[in-house]
């Protein structure tokens, strides 16, 4: 492998001299233009988005890859999941390959890579065959309900995911299980302006046949629906059309019936018909304002209309007024939507679920959201923050375990690094007791009047002393005084930066409840699906018992998540967005240095060469660098080490740079490596001179 052509930057970070941020982040630049889209940092790789589609992939370099081991050839997305997968088949190890990064840097194509990667190099026959099918069309059926185009990203993930892939004692697959986590429901009812709604609507209403259509009651033109903008119907190269054929057979593919595909559009087809449903202000016999259903559905409009009170004694209905009923329609929208999404997971998962008893090796891959800070902060970026924060405390951890392990394995001593530990802002958010969550839970449970400002004075009291803790009330000599933070928010001094995130329907989100009216009606709507989706609607399941809240599901979920990390090798991929404008060629530093902030990158480079930039057997560095000495340049019959303690004592290098482990030589700094280079370069080139003029003699 070529470790520094100057021109193109250092292909490891750990080699980065000085380092700085501003070194890092124009060696990626350097490196990104020339069309170098990976780095590493020892074995995390960071993934520049090209934003185009480079010659780099495909079989011909899948078999290239499989063949050789981690740093013979350049940096590649495809070496990491090689390294992942042979050391999974050949070593027993489970692993999970965890891609982060912010929207649009590239993380589900990277995911993509990795599957296909794998796919292609774990066996043959025809059930293997038929299960990677199965594993890969779970893909374009989760994108079609999961993905939209935002802003930033025509194709945006707007969940988080981690697949777990099963695979027996030889290394073939048996199959899998995705989780999902925290679908971005609100889109269902509202998005900002050029941004879309979930791919599934529109690929319905594009490539639906008249019959279909015509039978879910739907018009083909988007601008007919409240719940599509209008205007922004069409994505530059994305055919709906053609993606609806594509969804249908991945359906198909997976293992779902004709009539199973039929319920599920037709569900899709009621939330569109939901958003049309027109409420208008009625009055009530006694004048109190009311509303009702233009062309009204008794059930619906009872449901939506109105709502009932249950307390131990007695029932009351309360006639809703629009707002409340509109309300209520959108509520009831978003969580037909959420449900059906939820349900195909499931439904994917019983398709591809491995039976039990069968003894396998496991590698997860996550695809998640990356640390947020928008300019309107709310209860998801708060909840995907604190993911993040997990994340890199699992990072931490887990790379300076296997570094001191490294070290141990070797038989060199350990150095200490010094790191932030981010434990103290876990904390702050997940304490049983005392964290923001619980607190958040304790407000949404407590009697009374109840609302996001008495739960923002609760966490201004606890927290007025706590080192990560600001908002308006407790900012005092310790915190700097800033106009900008309003007075319904609080800020939380996370790794990666401060935020502040508003308070404002922190209480309604976390609670997450649909009134039981609205669950009753969906459960007698006699459609098999839907009810399925509203098990609480059967009044004989009616029970008082509150579902968990989205806090306590999501906190629940990351903890799961975390165990399984923690029990697998973990591999890195760091993705990073070069520009704003999908737009290739183009490398803002300025972006890409609050990503690589975000990401940790400095950090991670600083904790990977605690003690010692760089290692490597002792065999492939004499290979490389044998020309350097006297004894071994020529010939050389001793040990590798031997051989590689005769060079860099002919070198001079001094003892303190260096140490010998086992079985590999560690080196300090990168300053010692480029002076080896430089004297390799000068060298070989003192050798060309001399073979130049031995055959100029000869002529
Ligand atoms: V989001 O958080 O889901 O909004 P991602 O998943 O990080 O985001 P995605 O993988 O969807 O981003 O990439 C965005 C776009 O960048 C893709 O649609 C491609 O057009 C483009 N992209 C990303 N990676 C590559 C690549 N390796 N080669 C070519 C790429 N194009
Ligand atoms: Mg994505």
């Amino acid at each position: 492998m070529t470790l520094l052509e100057g021109c193109i930057g250092v292909e490891d970070l750990v080699l980065l001299e000085p380092l700085e941020q501003e070194s890092l982040i124009k060696n990626l630049q350097l490196r990104y233009e020339k069309g170098e889209i990976y780095t590493y940092i020892g074995n995390v790789l960071v993934s520049v988005n090209p934003y185009q589609q480079l010659p780099i992939y495909g079989p011909e370099f899948i078999a290239k890859y499989c063949d050789y081991t981690f740093y013979e050839l350049k940096p590649h997305i495809y070496a990491l999941a090689n390294v992942a997968y042979q050391s999974l088949r050949d070593q027993d190890q489970d692993q999970c390959i965890l891609i982060t990064g912010e929207s649009g840097a590239g993380k589900t194509e990277a995911s993509k890579l990795v599957m296909t990667y794998v796919a292609a190099v774990c066996g043959e026959g025809e059930r293997v065959n038929s299960v990677k099918e199965q594993l890969l069309q779970s893909n374009p059926v989760l994108e079609a309900f999961g993905n939209a185009k935002t802003i930033r990203n025509n194709n945006s993930s707007r969940f988080g995911k981690y697949m777990d892939v099963e695979f027996d004692f030889k290394g073939s697959p048996l199959g899998g299980v995705i989780t999902n986590y925290l679908l971005e429901k609100s889109r269902v009812v509202k998005h900002l302006e050029g941004e879309r709604n979930f791919h599934i609507f529109y690929q319905l209403l594009a490539g639906a046949d008249p019959q279909l259509l015509k039978a879910l009651k739907l018009e083909r033109d988007t601008n007919g629906y409240a719940y599509l903008n209008p205007g922004a119907s069409r994505v530059n190269g994305m055919d709906d059309t053609a993606n609806f054929k594509a969804l249908q057979s991945a359906m198909t593919v997976i293992g779902f019936s004709k009539e199973e595909i039929r319920q599920v559009l037709e569900v899709v087809a009621l939330v569109l018909k939901l958003g049309n449903v027109e409420l208008a202000d009625e009055f009530q016999a006694n004048g109190v304002p009311a509303s009702g259903i233009r062309d009204g559905k008794a059930e619906l409009e009872r449901a939506l209309c109105s709502r009932t009170m249950e307390t131990a004694k007695e029932k009351v209905v309360t006639a809703l007024n629009v707002v409340q009923a509109q309300y209520a329609r959108d509520a009831l929208a978003k969580n037909v939507y959420s449900r059906l999404f939820n349900w195909l997971v499931n439904r994917i998962n019983e398709s591809i679920k491995v039976g039990t008893g069968e003894k396998r090796k496991v590698m997860g891959v996550l695809d998640i959201y990356g640390f947020e800070i928008l300019e309107d902060n709310s209860f998801e970026q708060f909840v995907i923050n604190y993911c993040n924060e997990k994340l890199q405390q699992v990072f931490i951890e887990i790379t300076l375990k296997e570094e001191q392990e490294e070290y141990k394995r070797e038989g060199i001593p350990w150095v200490k690094v010094d790191y932030f530990d981010n434990g103290i802002i876990c904390n702050l958010i997940e304490h049983n007791q005392r964290g923001i969550l619980a607190m958040l839970d304790e407000e949404c449970l407590r009697p009374g009047m109840v609302s996001d400002s008495t739960f923002l004075a609760k966490l201004n009291q606890v927290f007025s002393k706590h080192d990560h803790y600001e908002s308006k009330v407790t900012q005092n000599a310790q915190h700097q005084y800033d106009h900008s933070m309003g007075l319904s928010c609080f800020r939380i001094c996370h790794y990666a930066g401060k935020v502040t995130y508003n308070v404002n329907s922190f209480i309604d989100k976390n609670n997450d409840l649909l009134f039981r009216d609205l669950s009753q009606a969906m459960w007698k709507a006699q459609h098999p699906l839907l009810r399925s989706l509203f098990p609480e609607g059967d009044p004989k399941q009616a029970s008082l018992k509150r579902p968990p809240t989205a806090g306590v599901q999501f906190k629940g979920s990351v903890a799961i998540l975390m165990k399984n990390l923690y029990s697998k090798r973990p591999n890195y991929i760091r993705c990073i967005k070069p520009n704003e404008h999908q737009q290739r060629g183009e490398f803002s530093s300025e972006l890409v240095a609050i990503q690589a902030r975000y990401l940790g990158l400095l950090e991670n480079v600083r904790v990977r060469r605690a003690g010692y930039a760089y290692r490597q057997a002792y065999g492939s560095f004499l290979e490389r660098y044998r020309l350097l000495s006297r004894s071994t340049w020529l010939r050389w019959d001793g040990g590798d080490r031997e051989g590689v303690e005769k060079v860099l004592g002919e070198l001079s290098v001094s003892s303190e740079e260096v140490a010998f482990g086992k079985t590999k030589i560690f080196i300090r700094s990168p300053k010692t490596l480029f002076y080896l280079e430089d004297q390799r370069r000068l060298r070989i080139h003192q050798l060309a001179t001399l073979i130049q003029k031995t055959y100029r003699g000869w002529r």
